[in-house]
């Protein structure tokens, strides 16, 4: 890297902000522990298949001036989607760690949990993480999606690897399915009396692991401020061109935590909101009865234009297509294998629709064939259907332009529909992170080394009181195995990390269903603007809506 922007250089230097604890002790802290913990779902289930690490008490920190200062190795790495701050829990982290004990250490495992499996690492020092303060992108050492679930092909290697750099620690950064594979390796370890930590941090642009204790996940608020700057925009386009409907979709696998927030930062016409679709048992049929008929009463209106948002994640909701998915899936579990040799995509099709039951037929016959084939045919590291493939915005516009075709027939549309489509996704992942980002993934990396320095494992990071200044920030550890519920994946029951998902009784929803209907037949959109780093802190130190409603009622 040898030239650098202006706006970088800046960023280089600025100071994230840190809890009060940490600015006035350091690490000379001391771990101090509440009562026991239970998991959120099925405790009899898990209880068993974790026996050393059920239970441990939920930690938080207290100074210490006499605690033991000896110097640690510690690996990291980064798993998963890119999110805007990672390369600050890596500064925070060998800051900390340099604090604790100059003589203490920093691996960045590359590219992901692979990197840890194939003993690809670099040692972190000063020069090197200099560069990358306070910037986006997880190119400091990379990441990717594999998934540490085989005894043999990765559990061995990865302790191995550990073991070899001599680690007292290993971080792993990355969301629920991440933390989980964490929260197994760290009951593996101790099981066999092994003395290596695994400590995680919460990460993910989706918001979706958040709970009672994680008030955030680290990226959510400034991919969801970039895509509320770009609706924002696009929303001005709107009304001065005053000729296009713009249907938006947006990044968020599963859960539709950035569709609300950039609903409430930009007052979109339209947001669809899956957990509401799902609650309402919404086909997709009145689901595009319900956008048509928001269309066409616009139109009436003299408005041939307007903007609609929708989640990534939409179809897994839609009851129909839910059960079709999962049919799908439990199908591909069991017979992946003769499905794989089969020669063409006639050959593909003929042989799901013949195992799955009528209604989830029909379903996946009612999708255009490239849809039907991104369906069948592909899946994640975790067995997910890759959702930022799957163009719903297109579905719709398709499916609403044909219902309205058929209202003008029958006189009850008389505008006109010329769509757009959009997908916002990874131009927010590796944005430069807000003031917020930077200085909760910088106050994590401490809180990372904290847990390490006290002896924790299996332990998420977490900085608590996240909508009061930083200085009333809490940082501490919750058990990994605390967030754990029973999931079916790839056709088992599996111990997983409860994904949040939209909460309709949750003061962000409420909000929105109480504001919703202002919004429909108006121009009055919010044009929220770019992420700002200088200038007045209502500005640059913004939290999210959804941060500030959900702790204006706790
Ligand atoms: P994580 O859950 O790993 O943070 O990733 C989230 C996400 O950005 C989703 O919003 C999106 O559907 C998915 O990653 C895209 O995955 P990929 O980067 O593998 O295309």
């Amino acid at each position: 890297m040898t030239e650098v922007s202006s706006l970088q250089k800046l960023r280089y230097a600025y100071q994230p902000k840190l809890p009060a604890l940490f600015v006035k002790a350091g690490l000379k802290v001391k771990a101090v522990e509440g009562g026991a913990t239970s998991s959120v779902g099925q405790p009899d289930t898990i209880r068993p298949l974790f026996p050393n690490t059920f239970g441990r008490p939920i930690v938080t920190f207290q100074s210490d001036a006499s605690s033991d200062a000896r110097p640690l190795k510690v690996g990291v790495l980064l798993s998963g989607g890119q999110a805007p701050g990672g390369h600050n829990i890596i500064s925070g982290l060998f800051d900390a760690l340099r604090k604790h004990h100059h003589e203490s250490k920093l691996f960045g495992f590359e590219n992901g949990p692979g990197g840890l499996v194939k003993n690809k690492y670099r040692e972190i020092d000063a020069a090197f993480v200099d560069r990358y303060r306070n910037t986006g992108g997880f190119d400091i050492i990379g990441s990717d999606r594999t998934k540490l679930e085989s005894e043999e092909k990765h559990i061995i290697p990865a302790i191995k690897n550990c073991e070899a750099l001599g680690l007292n620690a290993l971080v792993i950064v990355g969301g629920d399915d991440s933390n989980t594979n964490g929260g197994m390796l760290a009951e593996y370890l101790l099981a066999r009396k092994n003395p290596l930590l695994v400590i995680g941090c919460p990460k993910t642009i989706d918001g979706d692991l958040k709970n009672e204790h994680v008030e955030t996940s680290f990226g959510f608020d400034t991919a969801s401020k970039l895509y509320s700057e770009l609706i924002g925009n696009i929303a001005t386009d709107v009304n001065s061109a005053k000729k296009y409907w713009h249907f938006i979709r947006l990044m968020g696998r599963s859960a539709s935590h950035i569709t609300l927030e950039c609903a409430l930062q930009t007052h979109a016409n339209i947001a669809i909101i899956s957990e509401e679709v799902e609650a309402r048992k919404q086909t997709l049929k009145a689901l595009v009865e319900e956008i048509a008929g928001v269309v066409a009463e616009n139109a009436a209106r003299g408005r041939n234009f307007g903007v609609a948002l929708i989640p990534e994640g939409l179809l897994e909701f839609i009851p129909e297509m839910k059960v079709m998915v999962h049919e799908l899936n439990e199908i591909l579990a069991k017979e992946g294998k003769s499905f794989n040799e089969l020669g063409s995509d006639v050959e593909r099709v003929e042989f799901i629709y013949g195992r799955l039951t009528p209604a989830s037929a029909q379903a996946v016959k009612s999708l255009p064939m490239t849809l039907q084939l991104q369906l069948l045919t592909e899946r994640d590291k975790a067995g997910n259907v890759p959702f930022s493939k799957i163009e719903t915005e297109k579905l719709l516009i398709d499916m609403v332009a044909a219902r309205l075709k058929e209202m003008k027939a029958g006189g009850l549309f008389k505008g006109e529909f010329s769509a757009q489509n959009h997908f916002l996704g990874y131009e927010g992942r590796c944005s430069p992170p807000s003031n917020f980002d930077a200085d909760y993934c910088y106050s994590l990396g401490f809180t990372a080394a904290a847990l390490a320095a006290a002896g924790k494992t299996g332990y998420m990071a977490v900085v608590r009181n996240l909508s009061k200044a930083h200085d009333q920030w809490q940082p501490g550890g919750i058990p990994l195995t605390m967030m754990m519920n029973i999931e079916r994946r790839k056709g088992k029951d599996m111990p997983v990390i409860r994904k949040s998902l939209v909460e309709l009784d949750s003061a962000p929803f409420k909000e929105f269903a109480a504001k919703r209907d202002a919004w429909k037949y108006t121009s009055e959109y919010l044009c929220p603007g770019p992420i700002q780093f200088f200038g007045p802190s209502e500005v640059c130190d913004a939290i999210t809506k959804t941060m500030a409603l959900e702790s204006a009622r706790s």
